[in-house]
């Protein structure tokens, strides 16, 4: 019988050796007639699943409501900082992505991780918060820097409306929001935050299209499908803003003196 030489790499999501380029099995004319947005290309690309419409609008709000959220924020800084290096797109690009992590935008997939550990065992949220203290670990998708209890984020209350209107089921936001519940009785600033909200919501989502069983689920949430979301969004604003400060010829940057405590 025939037999195959090994290859270099597997690949599962896209073919481009037909006629025309399959995003798992579905053509770009398919997609282009079917009116195809960014989140049905996520949907194919990284799910490798046709997610129903209200799925796929749901990651594209993600995707519009995390593109930027203004210069001060510390990737959108870097990026800033390195346009006025005189340094190249990608790199202004790049610089600003590294910092995305567990503090700052990066917090998504520990926040569905934890938040579906402790929903699935029926902890209570007083109970998860206080489990969390004792170890150490400062509650993923939990406190803001500007963002509290009287001054609410938007986005998060837009993605909470989104969902309650079209998703079956909001379990794991719930427990978020319980979560939030508690820890809003500690501090005004320990709100969900966007990263929370979307980490809880992803749960809801994949547990409720019906097209991915508990392990799959699982596989998503331990892979770490979810900071791309961030990554991909606040790419947009990055650029936005090398290209930004490119345009308004900003000088080579450096902080003033006062700006820094020296000490021994
Ligand atoms: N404490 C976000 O902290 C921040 C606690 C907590 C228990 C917590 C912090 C945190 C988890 C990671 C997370 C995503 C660093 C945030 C984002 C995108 C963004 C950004 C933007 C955008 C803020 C003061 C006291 C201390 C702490 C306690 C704080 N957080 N306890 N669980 N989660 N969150 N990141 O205000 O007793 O005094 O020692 O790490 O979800 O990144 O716009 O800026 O779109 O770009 O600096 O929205 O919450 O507070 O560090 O001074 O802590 O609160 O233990 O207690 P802060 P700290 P104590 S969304």
């Amino acid at each position: 019988g025939k037999v195959r030489a090994p290859t270099h790499i597997v690949s599962s999501i896209c073919d481009d050796r037909g006629e025309e380029p399959t995003y798992c099995g579905v053509t770009m004319s398919e997609l282009i007639e079917n009116d195809a947005n960014v989140g049905d290309a996520i949907s194919l690309l990284w799910f490798k699943r046709r997610l129903p419409r209200y799925a796929t609008k749901f990651i594209e709000m993600c995707v519009v409501l995390c593109a930027d959220h203004g210069p001060c924020v510390s990737g959108a800084h870097n990026t800033i900082v390195t346009a006025r290096a005189g340094k190249d797109l990608i790199s202004c690009l790049v610089s600003g992505l590294l910092t995305i992590g567990p503090r700052f935008g990066g917090a998504i997939d520990d926040a569905a991780r934890y938040f579906k550990q402790a929903c699935d065992a029926g902890q209570e949220a007083d109970d998860f918060v206080e489990g969390m203290k004792r170890k150490g670990i400062r509650v993923p998708g939990i406190g803001h820097r500007i963002k509290s209890k009287d001054n609410r984020d938007k986005r998060v209350e837009l993605l909470q409306r989104y969902a309650r209107k079209h998703f079956p089921s909001t379990r794991y936001l719930d427990y978020g929001i319980s979560v939030e519940e508690y820890t809003l009785q500690k501090a005004a600033n320990l709100v969900l935050n966007v990263d929370g909200c979307i980490g809880a919501l992803f749960l809801d989502l994949l547990n409720s299209v019906g097209m991915f069983s508990p392990q799959e689920i699982q596989e998503v949430v331990d892979i770490g499908y979810l900071n791309g979301l961030f990554v991909l969004a606040r790419s947009i604003g990055f650029i936005g803003h090398a290209l930004d400060q490119k345009r308004l010829q900003q000088p080579l940057f450096r902080y003033p003196w006062d700006e820094v405590l020296y000490t021994k």
